[in-house]
């Protein structure tokens, strides 16, 4: 029977970066992690595949290549977490135990709840940046674009990176617009939100966007079926329950409905809807105080992105560190509790992000000491040629735990 002193489910960016940081803290022979899939993706970058501005190739590593040397990666899926029995039951029938455990098991995408998908993919001029197997698609469908209604859809969950669904829309405006084709468009951008964005700040700018590149915005829309043969989208209006309005498309973006990683869905260490319940303040479970959570699979009240998991990487390194020296069940410390810094780069076209930064309180949290909601060329390249950087060599070598210590030195002096 296997064991480990720090078993770690999910070799994603939370799973990576905290395998590092337990390698330093307590060696290599102790850490092991658990993750089916062969390849590593860097998924921030698909929004630009899906855009043609960059290779679906460089998105990816081989998980080998991400896996700190001298940790030991279990190449199977979790099915079952016993945290009474402190044990982990993959699907080949394995029991692995632990002593602690870390949880990044991220998010399940959902294409199955919309009638017609997969399926649907199967058929040209759809497309969605949420997966490997479908990020491609969005650009054939954008190239292939001649006339007609290019449809944006957001869905009724909470979803990663909840920005992802719109940056696509202005950069297919930029691509239209660049090659002639912008006038026979119809931009349409179909959201399940009552809002453009969740916090005020960046929403405005962001109506001001889509006011000026005459793109329609229609919120409370839920994109329940897609009739790929017929190229038409349904959605229903979920302010009217039985009201839908069929949409034909000449391209259509599908951002899939997102649940809770079945593996924890329905055990102990869910909360009622099925996330990984932590403490908000420092990452441990609120009843298994030997079990730690981490990025997309949590309930933290924040929103989830990979520069969420960069912050909480520090958090959490510093929860554990402070319950191995102490021993002591309770983690909680004044001097390091995490405020829910999360970030989402807006790109608003082929050289434009406006950067958004932001907390627990939906208050705008920004490292740099300049106006981030206006768009700026310099987050373009930030975004693009600087951040792939600091995830591959800098969060998932547990070297990179968030632009906090950054924030309070560009902001020396200024209030
Ligand atoms: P993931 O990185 O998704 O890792 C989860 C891992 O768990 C995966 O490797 C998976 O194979 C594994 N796993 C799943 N089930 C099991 C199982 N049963 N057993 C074992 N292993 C399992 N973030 C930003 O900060 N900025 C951006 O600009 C940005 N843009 C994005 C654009 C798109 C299109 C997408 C899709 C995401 C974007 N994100 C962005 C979000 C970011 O990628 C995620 O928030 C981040 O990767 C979350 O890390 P994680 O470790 O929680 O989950
Ligand atoms: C970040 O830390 C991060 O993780 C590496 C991202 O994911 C790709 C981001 O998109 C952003 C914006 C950050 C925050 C970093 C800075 C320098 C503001």
């Amino acid at each position: 029977k296997q064991h480990y002193k720090m078993l770690v489910l999910g070799g994603g960016s939370g799973g990576i970066a905290m395998s590092a940081r337990m390698k330093r803290m307590m060696g290599a022979e102790n850490v092991a992690v658990v993750e089916p899939s062969e390849m590593h993706y860097y998924q921030p970058i698909w929004t630009l595949v899906g855009a043609g501005a960059k290779t679906a190739a460089s998105s990816g590593r081989s998980t080998a290549s991400v896996m700190p040397s001298g940790v030991k990666w279990v190449k199977s899926k979790v099915e079952e977490i016993n945290p009474d029995a402190n044990t982990v039951r993959t699907d080949d029938g394995t029991e692995i135990s632990y002593e602690y455990l870390i949880v990044a098991l991220g998010l399940q995408l959902h294409y199955e709840r919309i009638k017609g998908l997969p399926d649907g993919f199967e058929h040209p001029k759809i497309g969605s940046n949420y997966s490997i197997q479908t990020v491609e698609k969005t650009w054939n469908a954008l190239q292939n674009f001649k006339g007609g209604n290019a449809v944006f859809s957001f869905p009724n969950t909470p979803v990663k990176c909840a920005g992802a669904p719109q940056k696509i829309m202005y950069l297919s405006d930029a691509y239209l617009r660049k090659t002639g084709k912008r006038s026979k468009a119809k931009i349409i951008y179909n959201t399940s939100l009552p809002v453009l964005f969740g916090i005020k700040k960046y929403a405005d700018s962001l109506w001001e966007i889509v006011k000026q590149r005459d793109l329609q915005v229609n919120l409370r829309q839920n994109l329940i079926e897609v009739r790929a043969d017929k190229q038409e989208a349904v959605f229903e209006n979920l302010d009217k329950p039985g009201e839908t309005t069929v949409v034909e498309y000449e391209m259509l973006h599908v951002t899939p409905p997102m649940g809770p990683s079945l593996a924890i869905k329905g055990g102990p260490l869910a909360d009622e809807v099925g996330w990984l319940d932590v403490d908000r303040d420092t990452l441990q479970h609120k009843r298994y105080p030997n079990v730690f959570g981490i990025g997309d699979c949590t309930n933290l009240p924040t929103a989830k992105t990979g520069a969420a998991v960069a912050a909480q990487s520090a958090i959490l390194n510093r929860t554990i560190s402070l319950r191995l020296q102490t021993g002591a069940c309770n983690c909680s410390s004044s001097s390091s509790q995490y405020d829910g810094y999360t970030s989402c780069p807006l790109v608003t076209s082929y050289n434009t992000v406006i950067l958004a930064e932001f907390d627990y309180n939906g208050q705008p949290l920004e490292t740099f000491p300049i106006n981030q909601a206006k768009e700026r060329r310099l987050m373009y390249h930030m975004k693009v040629d600087l951040m792939p950087h600091l995830y591959w060599h800098g969060l998932l070598r547990g070297l990179w735990g968030g632009p906090g210590p950054y924030r309070k030195l560009l902001h020396l002096g200024m209030k």
